[in-house]
């Protein structure tokens, strides 16, 4: 299956609760009325909009309503295809697979058990599909597992490993894959970091001290700073970005696990508030499971039937 087919798979359950809520909007309703924007609200709050960006489509379809521009459905569908799709458009950036740093320092963060080390995994496979040498730090100490299960991924997509012992100091296991890749001629160290600390200031703290102590050896370096955001946790994800967002420098974002819920919808306000590009989504526990996002593509599975 190609990357749309994934994507529009991955995004069923959203998109399967957004035309149940249409269907219900057209219930009866032989054309638009000014009723429509009223319960179209519901719909879009259901799948995850959030109110602001729900607000910005109303609008959007009050306006045209009052124009006689939304003649049915189709012309409805269409009308909000094409807002979606400009709410999430993502702003210029390299894509990550196409970054020239040589190697390339990618640290990945986020609040435990929303799929970093998966996603770690599936980057992997990506950039070995490319031909690159792939260096994996486990810098999630907290666990022996964690560390196991990132063994796992090297293993399986054929990526070397930095580790230290459970417990160590996450930014000395950083220090080392950084100067490992320069030794080994490493194309791209994918560093994981753990999610669980007593307070979230101890986790930025930390994950500040990494970045320091990576700098140390590549001065513009880590290159790129990934957060992993849970995709079935709805607007709690939305409130988790905002916690770590109020520390700077991160310059992509990753939404997971769309394939278990129906709150894809979410993708639209956490574009809308931070303007970092979502490079990926997630669709499954597998390696070929992480998909490039694209705003055209989103909007447009989005709002199929
Ligand atoms: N269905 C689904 N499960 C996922 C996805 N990404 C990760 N997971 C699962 O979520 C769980 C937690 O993932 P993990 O990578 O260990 O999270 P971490 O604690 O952030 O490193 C694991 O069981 C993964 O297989 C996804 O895109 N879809
Ligand atoms: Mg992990």
């Amino acid at each position: 299956m190609g990357f749309v087919g994934k994507l529009k798979k991955g995004l069923s359950k959203t998109s399967g609760r957004l035309s149940e809520g249409l269907e219900r909007v057209f219930l009866g309703r032989k054309e638009i009325d000014e009723g429509v924007a009223e319960e179209l609200e519901e719909v879009l709050i259901e799948a995850d909009l959030g109110v602001r960006a729900t607000d910005e489509i109303l609008e959007m379809i009050a306006d045209k309503t009052s124009r006689e521009e939304l003649k049915d459905r189709n012309s409805l569908i269409s009308a909000l295809k094409e807002k979606v799709r400009e709410m999430v458009m993502i702003p210029d950036i390299t894509p990550l697979m196409e970054c020239r740093e040589k190697p390339l320092i990618v640290l990945i963060v986020g609040v435990n058990g929303v799929g970093k080390t998966t996603t770690i995994g599936k980057l992997g496979s990506l950039f070995r599909a490319r031909g690159k040498k792939v260096l994996f730090c486990a810098a999630d100490t907290f666990r022996a597992a964690a560390i196991e299960q990132l063994a796992i991924w090297a293993d399986r997509i054929g990526a070397e490993l930095i580790r230290h012992k459970p417990g160590a100091d996450p930014s000395a296991v950083a220090f080392d894959s950084v100067q490992a890749a320069l030794n080994r001629h490493a194309d791209v160290v994918l560093i994981d970091t753990a999610g669980r600390l007593h307070t979230k200031d101890n986790l930025m703290a930390q994950l500040e001290k990494m970045k320091r102590v990576i700098a140390k050896v590549i001065p513009d370096a880590p290159h790129r700073t990934l957060l992993i955001l849970d995709g079935t946790n709805g607007q709690n994800a939305l409130s988790q970005a905002r916690e770590f967002m109020k520390s700077p420098g991160f310059t992509d974002l990753i939404v997971t696990k769309l394939d278990g819920t129906a709150r894809g919808g979410v993708i639209v306000p956490i574009i809308q508030e931070f303007h970092v590009p979502i490079g990926f989504v997630g669709v499954g526990e597998q390696e070929d499971d992480l998909i490039p996002f694209n705003a055209a593509e989103f909007a447009e599975l989005l709002f199929a039937d």
